[in-house]
């Protein structure tokens, strides 16, 4: 799928060029000529998408960034980041095709590159890339497009992921700067920000509850999905705002049941 799009992409720059050549040249019999080399001119050089000029490390000496994609173009998804002259390769499926500036933390004056790809199937992740005036440093690979990230300018960031069980949905997770690394804030409870539209009962569903003795979920009952722990607890909150937990196993198996969480709610999220 990258391959073709890369090719339709190629594709629509040569087609301008040439109706803009064939504009131009409108009536000019060099006009084949210029058809033909023109296309081998673009494959043979690597493509900058993108550059800037910022000073990464506090030298105050601008650092001059450049992210370009290898020629030739319809080669691979990978892309590389250069930084005055030394050069990086960044892996992904889907680059988003720009790079952003940032500041992770922001007293020490140095400023970090972020580059995100849109992943394999829409689960997007972000490299993030230090420069200490010799050689680029990867932080730590995170989920989500940075964009869509809160960076507190303390070393911590918080990013939106999806979650690994129930259905399709999505929670906040945390990272902290620890030694030029990411590292993972695990949290006991992951709450649920997208989708929170409220589910139906199919049949009755015993909850467990933390405080109190367990209690039923009753068919036709409107609830809430409040978030999981995203390994096996999931939480659900009733009209009343009792809240109780069920267990799922692999993916979506409610368990004690053999039975997916979609015979039990309706209005699950099952995106792709
Ligand atoms: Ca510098
Ligand atoms: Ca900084």
């Amino acid at each position: 799928m990258t391959h073709s799009t890369r090719n339709s992409v190629l594709g629509f720059v040569i087609g301008v060029v040439i109706s803009t050549a064939g504009w131009m040249f409108f009536g000019v019999t060099s006009f084949e000529k210029e058809t033909t080399e023109l296309p081998l001119g673009i494959v043979d050089q690597p493509v900058v998408i993108g550059s800037a000029q910022v000073d990464l490390n506090a030298d105050r000496i601008a650092d001059f960034i450049t992210y370009s994609k290898p020629a030739p173009i319809s080669s691979s998804s990978l892309m590389i980041l250069s930084i005055n002259g030394t050069s990086v390769n960044v892996p992904g499926y889907n680059p988003v095709g720009f790079f952003g500036i940032v500041d992770l933390f922001t007293p020490d004056n140095t400023y970090e590159i972020a580059v995100s790809d849109m992943g394999p199937s829409g689960d997007p992740t972000t490299v993030f890339y230090a420069y200490d005036g010799t050689t680029i440093k990867t932080l730590g690979t995170v989920e989500g497009l940075y964009q869509q990230m809160v960076i507190d300018g303390k070393g911590t960031l918080i990013t939106t992921v999806r979650a690994h069980i129930l259905d399709t949905w999505f929670y906040r997770d945390t990272y902290k700067l620890d030694q030029d690394k990411f590292v993972h804030v695990p949290k006991d409870f992951y709450e649920r920000i997208e989708p929170t539209y409220p589910v139906t009962m199919l049949k009755d569903l015993t909850l467990t509850s933390g405080t109190s003795a367990p209690f039923i979920l009753k068919k036709g009952e409107v609830v809430s999905l409040i978030g999981c722990d995203d390994i096996h607890l999931c939480g659900v909150e009733t009209e009343k705002g009792t809240i109780g937990f069920f267990f799922v196993e692999e993916f979506n198996q409610i368990r004690g049941t053999g039975e997916s969480a979609d015979a039990y709610f309706d209005g699950l999220s099952n995106a792709d």
